[in-house]
């Protein structure tokens, strides 16, 4: 595999991505991007350009996605509108891009016979009740809950029924929460940490005893690429680190590692329809691909990303103020 193309590549896990792929492996890489809100071209700016080349467009606009599969050896795709809060308000965006992008990605791979790797997530099998309930298998039922979940549901829908209807060679995988560098100050942990930084309490949604099971984004980066190289096309993976946490001892985590009280948080009123608990049981990525986290000590990386947050204010600063703007706007800050 020499020629990558990997859409949403600008945004946080695929910017992640594509920074794992310069540092650990040969390959050529173009990214297809939008470059909406969420991007962060930034974190590409200083990877080799012989190595990465961005084109912005739609991931939906079938022409030019044709197009760019044509010219590569495979497809990874992580564009997509990716943030719960916002898609209680705007979810016109994620039919368009989660469905309608993922419909077109699977035509250009099939008329041209292009490998593709589709990167999806835990949420598409709704909540578990509580900490007794069994972790999410790759056999677990589908039952998402949100505009996102659903969205992205039915873009793995769709793959699987693209490789048994037209015999496409795709593999899909569904990760837990990721943290680290790049990720939009609008998601929980950068918020947390960027509120800290900006003179600001940090907002925990109802009681805070929701339960994100943490993975560092790196780790996922890893596993994509040990799929896509070694994994049997049509089949699905988790990929998982053990990193269960509710939010209330998470945020707690942060304000010590930060030096502050732990208690400097504010309860704010919960997300419509907040899933109660995820949680993956990553071991047949484990045993069949060999691949494990190297980042799962959640403390350290927690420890790390801080310290990331606070060498890049000049980076999400510009964002900070229309984000909690935003919340304002809606009652949660
Ligand atoms: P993100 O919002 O940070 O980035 C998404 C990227 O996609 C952005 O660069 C954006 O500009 C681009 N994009 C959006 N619409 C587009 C369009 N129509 N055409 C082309 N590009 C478009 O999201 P993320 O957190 O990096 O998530 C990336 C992928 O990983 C998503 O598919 C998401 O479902 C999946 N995922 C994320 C997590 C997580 O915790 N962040 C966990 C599991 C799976
Ligand atoms: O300020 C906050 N306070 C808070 O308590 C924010 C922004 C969130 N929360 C809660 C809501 C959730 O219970 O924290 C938890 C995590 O929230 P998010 O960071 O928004 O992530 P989540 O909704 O769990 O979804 C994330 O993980 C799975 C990504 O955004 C998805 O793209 C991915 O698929």
């Amino acid at each position: 595999m020499r020629r990558l193309l990997v859409t949403g590549g600008a945004g946080f896990v695929g910017a992640n991505f594509v920074r794992h792929l310069a540092a650990h492996t040969p390959v050529e890489v173009t990214v297809l991007d939008k470059l909406t809100y969420a991007a962060s071209p930034d974190a590409l700016d200083d990877l080799p350009k012989h190595k990465v080349r961005l084109v912005v467009g739609d991931v939906a606009n079938t022409e030019l996605v044709v197009e760019l599969v044509a010219e590569h050896d495979a497809v990874v795709l992580f564009a997509a509108e990716s943030h719960n809060d916002y898609a209680l308000h705007e979810p016109a965006d994620f039919v368009h891009t989660n469905l309608l992008g993922t419909f077109a990605v699977l035509e250009a791979v099939r008329r041209h016979g292009v490998r593709l790797h589709h990167v999806s997530t835990d949420e598409v099998y709704g909540d578990l009740a509580d900490q007794s309930a069994a972790r999410f298998t790759e056999e677990s039922p589908y039952v998402p809950s949100s505009p996102y979940s659903a969205t992205k549901a039915g873009a793995d829908h769709l793959v699987r029924a693209w490789v048994r209807s037209f015999g496409i060679s795709a593999t899909v995988s569904n990760c837990s929460n990721n943290y680290g560098p790049w990720q939009h100050v609008e998601k929980f942990i950068p918020r947390s940490i960027t509120n800290v930084l900006s003179g600001r309490r940090p907002k925990v949604h109802g009681k805070g005893e929701h339960v994100r099971d943490w993975i560092q984004v790196d780790d996922h980066s890893a596993a994509v690429w040990a799929i896509l190289t070694r994994g049997t096309p049509g089949e699905t993976y988790l990929i998982g680190a053990d990193g269960e946490r509710d939010n209330l001892t998470l945020v707690r985590s942060l304000l010590r590692l930060m030096g502050e009280p732990e208690d400097a948080f504010d309860l704010v009123p919960d997300r419509p329809g907040n899933d109660l608990r995820y949680a993956i049981d990553a071991s047949r990525l484990r045993r069949e691909l060999g691949w494990q986290p190297e980042r799962a000590d959640l403390e350290a990386g927690l420890a790390d990303t801080i310290a990331w947050y606070r060498d890049h204010e000049a980076w999400w600063r510009p964002q900070k103020d229309a984000v909690e703007e935003w919340y304002a706007a809606r009652g949660q800050a």
